[in-house]
């Protein structure tokens, strides 16, 4: 028997694998293939206070050992998903951290303050700082110190206990002053990391790929997932009392195991699960047995191993 337990800040999981938010739907659509509970958590669709219609189609696009996306943020709003989706994960017995954006720190306190009165089934939130298609990536809070402890402070005020992760991008030069000032202003963790800024154009048409235009989107997938280790190695290395994370490219359980001796003591599998919409229960499976074979009996092992 191989122990996964592990600890995200105070918040303890059964295992170390989890949904990555905007890849798993809003509620308990994954439920269809595998039960919701086997994961560590379920992390939903980024929520702001209100409704938001998101980017025109095309929204996805396949590129080479990845994906891009723009998506552009759609969501029903708190109040509707608390009444209308966070059920059916309730009755999946799934553990749930739910996510939120805004466009400026009263957005993303009025989110927290809908979020306050939610089930303890809400067993973090992830404040998502790093949306590459929030204005066309020109406003990322997560890369500039104050505006993420502006962001995170403010929903931390308003959640009490409450765990609040802070989401971090890989498009800055010193993440772990970042990763420090949402530890600062009281994130339990960050988790990094968001897509990188990408675009593609068609030369047939010479158009945008996707919908948003020139706005471009997201790039997420296994290209991505050696900035992802790296991220999750500096943050660690920069802030060593704080729980990572780690979230990019993860298709394997290698991948993931990768990323937990990087310093993460959870990982998120995201665009994988487009393809195979059970990947991370796989990639849990895969960790589990890559453990037994090299004779691991705790994550706990792994986790940020490299440095030592
Ligand atoms: O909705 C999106 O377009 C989106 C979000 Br909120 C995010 O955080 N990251 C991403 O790649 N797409």
């Amino acid at each position: 028997m191989v122990n996964l337990s592990t600890r995200v800040g105070n918040l303890e999981l059964p295992n170390p694998i989890l949904t990555a938010s905007g890849t798993a739907g809003h509620g308990a659509e994954l439920e269809a293939y595998f039960p919701l509970r086997e994961l560590g958590a379920v992390v939903v669709k980024s929520l702001h206070a209100g409704s938001w219609p998101g980017n025109p189609a095309p929204r996805v696009h396949a590129v080479t050992a990845g994906m891009l996306n723009s998506v552009g943020l759609q969501g029903p709003g708190v109040a509707a998903w608390l009444r209308d989706d966070l059920p059916a994960l309730q009755a999946a017995q799934a553990r749930v951290v739910a996510s939120i954006w805004g466009r400026s720190v009263a957005d993303y306190r009025a989110a927290a303050e809908l979020l306050a009165a939610a089930p303890s089934d809400v067993v973090a939130v992830e404040v998502n700082l790093s949306c590459p298609n929030l204005d066309g990536g020109k406003h990322l809070f997560a890369q500039s110190a104050s505006a993420t402890s502006d962001a995170v402070h403010a929903v931390v005020d308003v959640l009490g206990s409450r765990p609040v992760w802070a989401k971090l991008t890989a498009q800055v030069t010193g993440i772990g002053e970042i990763a420090a000032a949402a530890q600062a202003a009281g994130a339990q963790a960050v988790v990094c990391i968001n897509t990188l800024l990408g675009m593609a154009i068609d030369t047939g048409s010479r158009r945008y790929r996707l919908g948003a235009g020139p706005a471009g989107g997201g790039l997420s997938g296994p290209a991505f997932h050696p900035v992802a280790v790296r991220a999750v190695h500096d943050v660690c290395a920069a802030a060593p009392e704080l729980s990572v994370v780690g979230v990019g490219g993860v298709a394997s359980g290698v991948d993931a195991i990768e990323l937990l001796l990087a310093g993460a003591s959870a990982v998120q599998v995201g665009t994988a699960t487009f393809e195979d919409p059970v990947a991370s229960r796989r990639v849990l499976r895969e960790v589990e047995e890559w453990c037994r074979s090299h004779g691991v009996l705790a994550i706990e092992e792994l986790i940020g191993a490299a440095h030592d």
